[in-house]
């Protein structure tokens, strides 16, 4: 395909709750969508998981939008013959901007497989229609309110939960929700808010009974990770710190994590993540697919990579409730007894909400080729 206009719109959606980890709260998302339209007028649809603010990664959605229009674009909308396939290597000379580039190529993906009448999922070598899913639960304010949020996952069928995790923040919130759920799947995340020294405190996890613990130390600290491996029984997650297969690839070589939280925003795009997906497999390592805040089409996209056999954990995708009111598509995915129905139409599968989308709409932009 030649890409003939891509539209940028920035959107601003109110949080169901706002969602504290030890990096940040936030209480709204700014979400940029990308429209694509190739010269036989197909369209495909990307978000941008990049936060208003750059305190997960060093992106942020302002950053994100500036560099797809200003140097994504130019050399996606210069190659006669674009493929999703092509995407990443057209754009391998910009350095970094894995947020920004796996939008693109969700587009320009979503495109090519409506054309062909494929779905996301089959593309990519989906084995399930359905995937098991757990919820992200922020920090709370009192140990009261954080058990009656978990108890309303509970009831509403999620069997795994995890909890956001910082120092002052770990061992008691740890222990009131096990004593109230003691056989619930459990785990942590800590965004990175430990070091090393911590690791005797961080052992101390180890008594809850948790499927892992996520990304405690910093994300160039693989070998601080594979010297905690050593010393706590929870296995060790990595989330930021996985930034391509190959990355995925030195953590396991160096003992750093035994299980890999998969985000294709954080990796550059879904065909990236798939490719984790595989040196995971070859090496025994599971993989559960991560979350942040999609709306219904990063989360259609992401139930579809969570349908591939080596996601053998629940992943973050909770249902649209948790986070929405009201969604960006027409046919928002909830959870039915903690499971997320893979999209079986073509591409994402899920079509915009296109009133809602003009309500939320901050600003749009189009551009022609
Ligand atoms: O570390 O997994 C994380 C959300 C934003 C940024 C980072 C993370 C998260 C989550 C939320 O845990 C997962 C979700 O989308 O529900
Ligand atoms: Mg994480």
């Amino acid at each position: 395909m030649r890409l003939t206009e891509v539209e940028l719109r920035r959107l601003s959606l109110p949080l169901v709750r706002p969602f504290r980890t030890s990096f940040g709260t936030e209480v709204k998302r700014d979400v940029l969508l990308i429209r694509v339209v190739n010269d036989r007028g197909a369209q495909g649809w990307g978000e941008c998981v990049a936060d208003s603010a750059p305190l997960y990664s060093s992106e942020h959605v302002s950053g994100a939008h500036m560099l797809i229009r200003q140097f994504l674009l130019p050399r996606l909308a210069a190659v006669p013959e674009l493929t999703a396939h092509q995407v990443a290597p057209t754009l391998a000379a910009i350095k970094g901007h894995t947020m920004a580039k796996a939008a693109a190529e969700m587009a320009v993906l979503d495109a090519e497989l409506r054309e062909l009448g494929v779905s996301l999922g089959r593309h990519l070598g989906a084995v399930r229609d359905a995937v098991s899913v757990g919820v992200s639960v922020g920090i709370a304010d009192t140990l009261p309110e954080l058990v009656e949020e978990v108890e309303g996952y509970v009831e509403a069928g999620y069997r795994r939960v995890k909890l956001k995790i910082e120092p002052g923040w770990d061992i008691a919130p740890l222990a009131a929700v096990r004593s109230k759920f003691p056989d619930m799947a459990l785990q942590v995340d800590a965004n990175r808010a430990y070091t090393l020294a911590d690791a005797a405190h961080l052992a101390k996890l180890d008594a809850f009974d948790l499927l892992l613990i996520e990304q405690p130390l910093p994300e160039d600290d693989l070998r601080g990770h594979a010297e905690l491996a050593q010393r706590l029984t929870t296995p060790i997650c990595l989330d930021e710190s996985i930034v391509s297969a190959r990355s995925a690839a030195d953590a396991i070589a160096l003992g750093a994590c035994s299980i890999v939280n998969i985000k294709p925003g954080r990796v550059g795009g879904y065909l990236e993540a798939r490719r984790i997906h595989d040196v995971c497999a070859a090496h025994g390592v599971p993989v559960w697919c991560g979350g942040m805040l999609e709306t219904g089409f990063g989360r259609a996209a992401n139930t579809a990579l969570a349908a591939l056999p080596n996601f053998t954990l629940p992943g973050d995708i909770s249902g649209s409730d948790r986070y929405w009111h009201r969604d960006l598509v027409t046919t928002p995915a909830l959870a039915h007894d903690g499971y997320m129905t893979v999209p079986v139409g073509p591409g994402l599968g899920v079509e915009p909400d296109v009133p809602w989308l003009e309500e939320l709409t901050v600003s749009t932009e189009t551009i022609s080729f």
